[in-house]
């Protein structure tokens, strides 16, 4: 069995709260339409994250059905696999995928409910000639004993020793989440790996049975166990084999790794897996700035230096590094924003400074202080923070917008299970009917 594996499309993603990416995932499709017809795969796996947020605009809905469309046209052979990821509405994915089986397509957004009624595994299973795949979404919870289920219930029908395809979306134990700026090195007493405040999942809980699992949540392509081989456009592996396709675009300058879709090919369960990595031409590129020396001295220095990549690069995302010395005027952004007119939008600035060099401009005596009622009035832990950014030079406030995000996300996420809990409770008493795929996470 042939499949293309690809995760994490972020699609209507705007960096910087400035710039649209559709021109970059056109770059992208592009190419990944190319490697479909080149290659003629079973499938096109897309392990969850295809939008960047739960409620995309129109414009980013068309161009996700103009893409896909597309490729089905080209490909009508291939089945595609999309499910939804950590980004995605579950709902809402699940709800345009009676359509698109139309278009030989699987669409999985909605997790099994932890309790899920008989027959659910057919709502996850994907079964083509040469074999299995199990579509796997964003899930929540402890989830072993449902996973082994459905690959024991794949074991039993699959006689003749077909592949088997497992998607997922998470972060797992031994991964580099290089690019993600979270620190690996985070260990519990217990010996549990964070990601910042994020559990890894043990490998183990996702149960045995399957040759290869397509994952997809961190960004950077890397096969678990193989680190080593990370940059290795070809290698070949026993099953089973346990793979972060990485993600289309990237999204900042720390991922310096190159991006690229996975072409996976096992002849058998229980056999071979050859992965190639597909190398992906990224429209912009991210760079730090200065180019030469460590940081810019002032604000001429800094400018000028934008003026000198704009006229020999042309295009890219830049952010600058700064000595904590130089003396930066409050319009400063806005100056960058200037500066860059002249190139059409085709380099972009992301304007959380890096900070370099010792800090010694800010006296213990002119940090700010707070009356206790003003404090009071903070409901934003942001509004606090940017009051008193010149106490955290090297905080970047993109990073942590981004993290209070994902808090709130996750607290809704859960708030919602909880709810969604509570009316199963309600309807069984009413001797109701419970028969739903899922509950909404
Ligand atoms: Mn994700």
């Amino acid at each position: 069995m042939k499949i293309i594996h690809t995760a994490d499309l972020h699609f209507g993603q705007v960096l910087y709260d400035n710039y649209d990416r559709g021109d970059e995932h056109r770059h992208f499709f592009k190419q990944l339409k190319q490697w479909c017809n080149d290659e003629q795969p079973d499938a096109l796996l897309l392990s969850g994250d295809v939008f960047d947020i739960q409620q995309p605009s129109a414009a980013t809905k068309k161009a996700f059905n103009d893409y896909f469309a597309d490729l089905h046209k080209d490909c009508p052979e291939m089945h595609i696999v999309i499910t939804a990821g950590n980004h995605d509405s579950a709902s809402r994915l699940q709800a345009d995928s009676v359509l698109w089986q139309f278009a030989n397509t699987t669409l999985v957004g909605v997790s099994p409910a932890m309790e899920a009624p008989e027959g659910w595994q057919e709502h996850y299973i994907v079964r083509l000639k040469p074999g299995y795949i199990i579509a796997m979404p964003y899930m929540l919870g402890e989830r072993k004993a449902q996973l082994q289920n459905i690959l024991d219930k794949v074991a039993a029908e699959n006689i003749e020793g077909k592949p088997v395809v497992m998607m997922g979306h998470s972060a797992v134990a031994g991964l580099d989440a290089t690019g993600h700026r979270f620190d690996t090195k985070n260990e519990n007493l217990d010996g549990t790996a964070y990601i910042g405040k994020l559990k890894t999942q043990e490998v183990a809980s996702f149960g045995q049975g399957f040759d290869y699992l397509a994952l997809g949540h961190i960004h950077k392509p890397q096969t678990i166990g193989h680190q080593e081989d990370a940059l290795k456009q070809e290698v070949e592996y026993p099953a089973p084999v346990i793979r972060y396709s990485g993600s289309a675009l990237h999204v900042s300058c720390d991922e310096k790794y190159p991006h690229s879709v996975s072409l996976v090919d096992i002849d058998r369960h229980g056999g071979t897996v050859r992965i190639r990595q597909l190398t992906i031409d990224e429209l912009r590129h991210f760079y730090e700035l200065p180019m030469e020396g460590s940081a810019f001295l002032s604000r001429e220095d800094a400018l000028n230096g934008i003026k000198k990549f704009v006229a020999e690069y042309g295009s890219g995302y830049i952010r600058l590094h700064v000595d904590n010395k130089a003396v930066l005027p409050a319009n400063f952004i806005q100056e960058v924003y200037d500066t860059l007119a002249t190139s059409a939008d085709e380099v972009r600035y992301n304007p959380s400074i890096i900070w370099e060099g010792q800090n010694d401009r800010l006296e213990a005596t002119e940090k700010p202080v707070f009356e206790v009622a003003e404090l009071q009035q903070m409901t934003d832990p942001m509004a606090f923070i940017e009051k008193t950014i010149n106490q955290y030079p090297n905080l970047d406030l993109d990073e942590l917008r981004e993290a209070f995000r994902e808090v709130e996300e996750e607290v809704q996420r859960l708030s919602e299970a909880g709810a969604a809990k509570k009316a199963k409770g309600r309807k069984k008493k009413a001797n109701e009917e419970t028969d739903e795929e899922g509950e909404a996470v």
